[in-house]
């Protein structure tokens, strides 16, 4: 360096300094001031992208055999053919048709036949056991001919009467005649009421018995049927044999008739 370019330099320096180290530096843009605090945290950066796929893992273990579920059914196999014939029904009158002898496999050997023929007959049986046990339920009875009226003196609604005397292989109480109508009204005391299968459920007006007959005989008192409240499609006998329509769902004594 040539020595007045030194001199230039120091000189500038030194008057730099001077003027920085002044209470009041002359030239405050040119002087440096002392380092401030430190700054506060900046916020969280956003999330990173999802990493890459870890590696794959170590095969498992061989696993226990399972049996599955059943497969589906296979195609019904060809019709058998044509059973003994079935024995005959108990007694001659009134008795009923026999039963259709067991359906009989192709190929089968007579016992399994005679099992499957056993089978039926036990179906059968559970079924008119079942009745007769409800028919043992009904406590009072009354014939008239060939009829023969019952019941457990309970009440209940048509509907339930309906299913009660079917359950016992029976039907609810229907008169036909006058007699009939004078057995069924027996079995009530004074000042009770029972329900008979007379009703105009399905046409208003036009009364007819459970098996859709429409009626020949009737013991209406005066001014009835009348249809109370729009809401009386059944019907009810009181013990003097006398009837009302009535609301089916109401209770009364269920009696039954067996014929
Ligand atoms: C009469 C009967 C009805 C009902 C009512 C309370 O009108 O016809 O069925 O029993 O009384
Ligand atoms: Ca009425």
């Amino acid at each position: 360096m040539e020595p007045h370019t030194f001199l230039l330099l120091t000189t500038i320096l030194s008057m730099a300094l001077y003027c920085c180290a002044s209470v009041e530096p002359t030239s405050p843009n040119l002087c440096p001031g002392m380092p401030g605090l430190s700054g506060r945290d900046g916020r969280d950066g956003r999330e990173g992208k999802e990493g890459p796929p870890g590696l794959n893992g170590q095969k498992g273990d061989k696993g226990d055999k399972v049996i599955g579920p059943p497969g589906k059914a296979g195609p019904p196999g060809q019709t058998g053919q044509k059973g003994d014939r079935g024995s005959p029904g108990a007694n001659g009158q009134g008795g009923k048709k026999g039963e259709r002898g067991a359906v009989g496999y192709p190929g089968q050997p007579a016992d399994v036949r005679r099992i499957a023929e056993l089978e039926g007959e036990l179906r059968a049986m559970k079924v008119s056991l079942s009745k007769l046990e409800k028919r043992f339920l009904l406590t009072t009875w009354k014939s008239y001919g060939q009829k023969s009226f019952a019941t457990r003196n309970s009440k209940g609604t048509f509907e339930g009467g309906l299913r009660l005397c079917a359950e016992a292989g029976g039907q609810i109480a229907m008169a036909a005649n006058e007699e009939e109508n004078n057995a069924i009204a027996s079995i009530l005391k004074t000042g009770e009421h029972a329900f008979i299968g007379i009703n105009d459920r399905k046409t208003e007006g036009k009364f007819e018995d459970v098996n859709g007959k429409p009626v020949t005989f009737t013991k209406w008192k005066s001014e009835e049927p009348n249809n109370f409240n729009g809401n009386e499609d059944c019907t009810i006998i009181n013990s003097g044999g006398i009837w009302n329509d009535i609301n089916c769902e109401a209770n009364f004594i269920i009696i039954c008739q067996f014929q």
